[in-house]
């Protein structure tokens, strides 16, 4: 496993990282207290979302705690040309991505389905399918090549994409099938797997018998397994990996050591399959901990910057608050009104059925207002 960073916020030199750092200009301090105020504010923006949940302001939330570092610099290491394909939890992609935090909320409370535009930002909507989103990507990925912007040396203008999935989804069969089309053309794609050692209450032991880095091999994608707390080693294999999809070499595959720090979902309970020991040993290895370590290792940090940063994310949460307030309900038949660029007979008759559905609850509702007002006279 590549590591640049240990938990202690020392660092250790790898020749090929450390070029790969320098060249690109993506490890100077500036940047590195960057990736710091980053990950500080999207883990601010993620407890606040979990509390938007326990409000009743969400129907769901599925929380990055523990996974900034894998998120941070695995965004930043892309360029802006490249195209990105997230799951569900890619809060810090979608932050380096340029996306607001409130946009990805919007789909937790049902008001839109996706939040930003996709083609505007390079930045796929999430998919909750698991794996689903591979094919897409692979597909993508060979619409690349066939527009001639992979492997012709322009840096500015040659494309790679980035397929975002879980240690469990990597058990799908479709991620299988999109290794072996990635494979077969050499598609310029990144498989970036972060392994929070979870799929719900199944853990990674279960999934695979061989480190998951270790499974694109037998399809001939070259891989490469990183500690995923490190922001430093995520960046650099990242980059690493997308260059050379992007000069034409075909696809990489990069696993990154992790943890989910929080539940799976806010419908989910730790403790019911995992151990606090565990959930302790790995808050010792905190990615935001272990940047700011190094940070004061190197003199590049000091109590005002780390003051703001917290201040700022406490804006941050605060201006998530204030958006969820103004989302407005969205028209409750108008997911039929795109399910088909023509009418179509099965799409009108389901819209019929469900305008028929909900006009049952406008009576439930002055129901429930009747009861209200006969349980006041009788008080
Ligand atoms: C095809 C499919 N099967 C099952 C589910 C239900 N499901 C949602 S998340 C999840 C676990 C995914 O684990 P992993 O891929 O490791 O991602 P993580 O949630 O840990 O980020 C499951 C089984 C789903 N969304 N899609
Ligand atoms: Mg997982």
């Amino acid at each position: 496993m590549v590591q640049l960073l240990a938990a202690d916020g020392t660092r250790t030199p790898h020749p090929d990282m450390d070029a790969a750092l320098e060249d690109s200009g993506l490890a100077t301090p500036e940047r590195l207290r960057g990736y710091y105020r980053d990950m500080v504010m999207i883990r601010a923006a993620d407890v606040e979302a979990t509390s938007l949940q326990r409000q009743g302001q969400l129907g769901l939330w599925a929380s990055a705690f523990g996974q900034e570092a894998a998120q941070i610099g695995a965004g930043h290491a892309s360029r802006e040309q490249d195209y990105l394909v997230p799951t569900y939890r890619e809060h810090g992609i979608a932050w380096a991505r340029g996306i607001e935090p409130w946009r990805l909320l919007e789909s937790f409370r049902g008001v839109s389905h996706g939040g930003w535009d996709p083609n505007a930002l390079r930045t796929h909507p999430y998919m909750i399918v698991l794996g689903a989103q591979a094919p897409h990507a692979v597909g993508y990925a060979m619409g690349l090549q066939r527009d001639g912007v992979v492997g012709t040396g322009e840096p500015e203008t040659d494309t790679a994409v980035l397929a975002l999935f879980g240690d469990g989804a990597s058990s799908e069969g479709e991620v299988a099938e999109s290794f072996t089309f990635a494979a077969s053309f050499q598609a310029p794609v990144v498989f970036y797997t972060q392994n929070n050692q979870w799929a719900i209450s199944v853990p990674t032991s279960v999934q695979s018998r061989v480190p998951l880095a270790q499974r694109s091999r037998g399809w001939g994608i070259p891989s490469v397994r990183v500690d995923g707390n490190d922001v430093l080693a995520v960046l650099g294999a990242v980059r690493i990996a997308l260059d050379s999809a992007r000069a034409g070499k075909g696809p990489v595959f990069v696993e990154a050591l992790t943890y989910r720090m929080a539940a799976h979902t806010t419908s989910d309970d730790t403790s019911r399959y995992r151990l606090t020991s565990e959930e302790e040993e790995w808050a010792e290895k905190d990615p935001i901990l272990r940047l700011r370590r190094h940070l004061e290792q190197l003199g590049e940090i000091d109590e005002a910057f780390i003051a703001r940063c917290d201040e700022e994310a406490h804006d941050l949460a605060m201006q998530l608050h204030h958006h969820i307030h103004g989302m407005e309900d969205p028209d409750p038949v108008g997911m039929f009104t795109h399910a088909y660029a023509e009418p179509h007979p099965i799409v009108e008759a389901e819209r019929e059925q469900y305008l028929e559905y909900i006009a049952q609850f406008e009576d439930d509702d002055e129901r429930v207002a009747g009861h209200v007002e006969q349980k006041g006279e009788r008080a």
